[in-house]
């Protein structure tokens, strides 16, 4: 029961000051570890901003790799709810029983594939291939376009051998542009298209504006549900009776993504900057400073959560922020959901028990802390069902 876990490094500073500390670039970050203040902060964006400068509330900040506003999560209301009304109806997509059709026949055809195989690299092979394709139904594109995305691997500005590395962002610049003119050019029913077409106050959104939508659709839900993917896989090959449970409960699988993403807390935290000087649990921060939401400590707060540091399958009440909180919450949250949920139906379904062999576990280095979020690689097999 090891490989699997992810540990909580927060406890203790969560409990004793309510903050940590840790420099991002000479930028320093104040994070903040209790659930009660990560949804007060969250609340408050008058004093505690999203719409700093491009890049800087992105916790590696990315203010020297990108200058594109992503849209709308780098905006604070009003403005910004005025832009996620317009997309909302597009992001909910994920509801529809044709949209959850096609998605299934992807995992099916996916977990079938990779069934046959003796061992697999769950990351390459699986993760970031599921979360391509099912890319392909938010935006509404053709399916081929996945093997272009899958060939820039897990993260779209991050490299093996750098946290942020600009050359690979702009592969994703320039192919967005690029989708962009062949939008105007040739319009169509894809996100791209369908984004030049919308008004904001009685006004079309600018080139700029519909590439910052489409930069968020392509980073924020990227390494986030590859991680989430690849820990639930690591968790069931630990957790059969997990499986079995789904097969003959379905009704919890719901549930059990909730749980999922409370305990994996797919992306650790998001910044924000502050605007006067002021006070984060009773500690001073100065102006023009970062604080931090930290979404994986209050996910783990145990004022809020009993058995914290436990996946419970089946746990009820489940206010957790791994889509994070108030007007922000994750756009891409219906889409996720979904496939968390259809993966963990269809594993069910096909796959009796999984293997795990050699791994690497991804360590974030944030300060006095080191995380866990995933993995860097994860061997695994999967054995089917005897019917
Ligand atoms: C940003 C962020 C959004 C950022 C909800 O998170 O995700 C990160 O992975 C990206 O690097 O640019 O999109």
């Amino acid at each position: 029961m090891q490989k699997s876990k992810i540990p909580d490094p927060f406890e203790k500073s969560r409990i004793e000051m309510g903050i940590g500390k840790m420099d991002d670039q000479n930028d320093p970050v104040t994070m903040l570890l209790r659930h009660k203040d990560v949804r007060k902060t969250a609340h408050n964006y008058k004093t505690f901003q999203s719409a700093a400068q491009p890049g800087r509330i992105v916790i590696p900040s990315e203010v020297n790799i990108r200058k594109t506003r992503q849209i709308p999560f780098e905006l604070d209301p009003p403005v910004h709810g005025l832009y996620r009304k317009v997309l909302e109806p597009w992001f909910k997509r994920p509801l529809e029983e044709d949209y959850s059709n096609k998605l299934k026949a992807q995992i099916n055809s996916l977990v079938d594939e990779i069934i046959t195989k003796e061992k697999f690299e769950v990351i390459e092979a699986f993760a970031l291939v599921l979360q391509s394709r099912a890319l392909t139904l938010l935006l509404n594109t053709s399916f081929e376009e996945a093997t272009t995305w899958i060939s820039w691997g897990t993260h779209v500005f991050r490299s093996e051998d750098t946290n942020l590395d600009a050359d690979k962002a702009n592969i994703l610049y320039d192919y967005i542009d690029k989708q962009i003119d062949k939008a105007i050019e040739n319009p169509s029913n894809d996100l791209y298209s369908v984004l030049l077409a919308t008004k904001v106050d009685g006004v079309k959104l600018t080139k700029e504006q519909v590439k910052g939508v489409m930069v968020l659709t392509f980073a924020g839900g990227r390494d986030t549900v590859i991680n989430a993917i690849t820990n639930a896989i690591a968790y069931l090959s630990e957790h059969q009776e997990s499986l079995e449970r789904f097969r003959s409960e379905p009704e919890i699988i719901n549930n059990a993504v909730e749980e999922m993403i409370r305990y994996f807390s797919p992306l650790t935290q998001m910044g924000r900057v502050v605007t006067e000087d002021t006070y984060v649990c009773e500690h001073a921060v100065k102006a023009d400073t970062r604080v931090s939401l930290c979404w994986a400590s209050a996910n783990r707060d145990a004022a809020v959560f009993q058995n914290a540091n436990e996946l419970i399958v089946d746990r009820k009440i489940n206010p957790h922020v791994g889509f994070g909180f108030s007007h922000h919450n994750c756009l891409g949250a219906t889409h996720a959901r979904l496939i968390m949920r259809i993966l963990l139906k269809v594993l069910a379904e096909k796959v009796e028990s999984i293997d795990l062999f050699e791994y690497k576990e991804n360590v974030e280095e944030l300060g006095d802390f080191k995380r866990k979020v995933g993995y860097d690689y994860l061997n695994a097999r999967f054995n089917a069902s005897k019917k």
